[in-house]
C-alpha cells in the first residue's frame, strides 16, 4: 500500500509539501492542477512543473485527479470527439511524467455535493463536511452552488470550476430526460475512446463514485453501487478501466458494503487506488463527515484495510476528507491536521494487519 496525500499545488493549497513529507510514511501526493477546466489539455509543461516539484520534496506523484470529463462528452453530443481527443493527450502528457493513475468521475454537472461545508460537531467543537436530503430539497441548484462557494474559505473546490457552473441552468437543462442507460451509452462512448490509450501509456483510469452515492436534483447517476461499478468495469474491457474506490462516497448509503466492494474488485485487479475516509449516518440521506476512526463513524476501518490488505495490497490509498480541527481554516475536507491523523491512524492499522498475518 502506498499511502498519499491530495495535493493542490503551491499556488492553491494552504498545505505545504514539506508537511505533507513530514507526516510518518507518507509516500508520495495525489496531485492534480486544478485550475484546469473540463475537456482542455494538460501541457507537458504545466504537468513538469508540478510533478518536479513534488520530486524535489522527496514526494512521488504516480495518481492524478480530477481530469475532469466535459459535459458534452457526458451529454453525448457531437463536439465529444474534440474533447475525447484532448482527453487523450492530456493522458499521455501524464504518463511521460511517470504517472500510473487518472482519478475521473462521470457525474452529470455536480462532482460531490453537500449542504453544508463546516457543520459543527457538539461533541468536540470541531466541524465537517455534511449533507441532509431534506436540506437540499428546499434548495435549488443554484442555491446549492452559491452556498458552497461562499463557504470555501475562498478555495476553489474540486469538481466546483466556476467557468462551468456559471452555464449551470443551461446544462441542467439539456441532461433534462436523460436516463441512466443513455448516460451508459456515452460513458462506453468514452471509455472505448480512452481506454486503448491508456494500455499503450500503462496508465489506469480510476471512476471516482457518485458522492453521495445516489441521484440529485433528477439528474441520472449511474455510479454508485457494486452492481453499477459492475456495469462500469464491463462497458469497456480492460485492466486499465479500474475503479477509485472511495470509502466515503460509497459509504454515504449505508446499503454498501464497503470491505466486500473492495475485496470484489480488489480481487479482479480493478482497483486503482482508494479515498479512504468514514461518514457517520445521521438518517436517511442525512451524514456527515467523521474522523477516520472507526469507532466515531459508522465504517469499519479495520475490515477496510485489511480487505485491501487481502485483495489489492500494492494499491495507493490518501486520507480522504478531514474535519477542520485545531482551529485550522482550510479548504473544506482538505485540512492538513485531520488528515495528517487519519493517515497516521490508517498506517497503524496496516502494521498490526501486515504483523498478524506473518
Ligand atoms: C472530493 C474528491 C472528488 C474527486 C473527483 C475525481 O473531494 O474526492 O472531487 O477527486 O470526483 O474526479
Amino acid at each position: 500500500m502506498k499511502m498519499t496525500f491530495r495535493w493542490y499545488g503551491s499556488k492553491s493549497d494552504a498545505v505545504t509539501l514539506k508537511q505533507i513529507k513530514q507526516i510518518p510514511g507518507m509516500s508520495g501526493v495525489m496531485g492534480l492542477l486544478d485550475y484546469k477546466a473540463a475537456g482542455e489539455v494538460w501541457e507537458e509543461d504545466e504537468i513538469r512543473a508540478y510533478v518536479e516539484e513534488v520530486h524535489a520534496a522527496g514526494l512521488a506523484c504516480e495518481v492524478i485527479e480530477s481530469v475532469n470529463v466535459h459535459e458534452d462528452i457526458k451529454m453525448g453530443l457531437p463536439s465529444r470527439d474534440q474533447y475525447i481527443e484532448n482527453y487523450r493527450i492530456t493522458i499521455r502528457n501524464l504518463a511521460k511524467f511517470g504517472v500510473k493513475v487518472i482519478v475521473y468521475n462521470f457525474m452529470p454537472v455536480f462532482d460531490w455535493l453537500r449542504t453544508d461545508l463546516a457543520r459543527l460537531i457538539p461533541e468536540d467543537g470541531s466541524n465537517s463536511l455534511y449533507f441532509d436530503e431534506q436540506e437540499l430539497g428546499s434548495m435549488g441548484p443554484m442555491d446549492i452552488v452559491r452556498k458552497t462557494a461562499a463557504d470555501s474559505n475562498g478555495f476553489t473546490l474540486p469538481g466546483w470550476e466556476p467557468e462551468r457552473l456559471a452555464e449551470l441552468e443551461t446544462t441542467l437543462k439539456q441532461y433534462e430526460g436523460m436516463t441512466a442507460d443513455q448516460l451508459r451509452e456515452n460513458y462506453q462512448y468514452f471509455l472505448d475512446g480512452v481506454i486503448p490509450t491508456c494500455e499503450e501509456c500503462d496508465v489506469k483510469m480510476a471512476c471516482h463514485p457518485d458522492d453521495p452515492a445516489w441521484p440529485i436534483f433528477g439528474l441520472p447517476r449511474i455510479a454508485h453501487s457494486q452492481s453499477d461499478f459492475d456495469k462500469i468495469v464491463t462497458l469497456h474491457d480492460s485492466p486499465c478501466n479500474t475503479v477509485c474506490l472511495c470509502t466515503g462516497s460509497l459509504g454515504s448509503n449505508p446499503e454498501n458494503d464497503i470491505p466486500a466492494t473492495i475485496r470484489h474488485f480488489g480481487e479482479m485487479n480493478r482497483i486503482g487506488c482508494l479515498h479512504v475516509r468514514n461518514v457517520k449516518h445521521l438518517g436517511y440521506r442525512k451524514f456527515r463527515e467523521a474522523s477516520h476512526l472507526s469507532s466515531e463513524g459508522d465504517l469499519d476501518m479495520y475490515a477496510i484495510m485489511k480487505a485491501v490488505f487481502d485483495a489489492c495490497p500494492d494499491t495507493y490509498i490518501r486520507p480522504d476528507h478531514g474535519r477542520m480541527i485545531w482551529d485550522e481554516v482550510g479548504r473544506p475536507g482538505y485540512g492538513l491536521y485531520d488528515r495528517a491523523l487519519g493517515a497516521t491512524y490508517l498506517n497503524g492499522l496496516w502494521e498490526a494487519i501486515e504483523k498478524s498475518a506473518r
